[in-house]
């Protein structure tokens, strides 16, 4: 079955938009995964640890034929594709950073997934992408529309949109 999959995307070391720009040509070539819709790419302070470069971040929606476990392989690999090491400091600068938002209605908890993703209602770099391109989709879970989700975010942290984008 389709289902409209929301990924986030983040880099902060390298060409970061040539990093997002790849892991989303990346992940188009699957014929699983279809009809891209791409936010902007924004600026956004750190979050987390803020001893490290700012990131470009976005929130890409594609229509997604197979199961969510098998989308997190795939994002996985993607990331190695293109050069983030396996494992890393938690919350620390990398190449590329594929998150799962969210896949349809479904809710998943498990050990090495979770979707919606747990902290994407307080997190001004997801909730901004994600309302650009699906103000009105309900977050499972949250039960929520995007944008009201947004409205209500805690998080004080600075996200502008990025003026300069090349072509995915
Ligand atoms: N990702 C993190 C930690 N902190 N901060 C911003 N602004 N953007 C990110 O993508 C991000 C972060 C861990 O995945
Ligand atoms: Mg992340
Ligand atoms: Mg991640």
């Amino acid at each position: 079955m389709s289902e409209p999959t929301f990924l986030s995307l983040g880099s902060n070391l390298g060409d970061r938009e040539s990093n997002l720009a790849s892991a989303i040509s990346a992940l188009g070539t699957y014929p699983e995964i279809h009809d891209l819709t791409s936010a902007s790419f924004y600026e956004s302070e750190p979050i987390g640890n803020p001893d490290q470069p700012p990131y470009l971040n976005t929130v890409v929606e594609y229509q997604i034929d197979f199961s969510p476990e098998y989308l997190l392989e795939i994002t996985q690999h993607t990331e190695e594709m293109l050069g983030r090491p396996r494992h890393h400091e938690h919350h620390g600068p990398r190449v590329i950073d594929i998150d799962i938002l969210c896949c349809g209605s479904q809710i998943i908890s498990t050990d090495s997934l979770k979707i919606p993703h747990p902290e994407m209602a307080v997190r001004n770099f997801v909730l901004i992408p994600f309302a650009e391109i699906a103000p009105d989709f309900i977050v499972p879970g949250w039960n929520r529309p995007v944008k009201y989700l947004l409205d209500r975010c805690p998080d004080t942290s600075r996200v502008y949109k990025h003026l300069i984008q090349k072509n995915a």
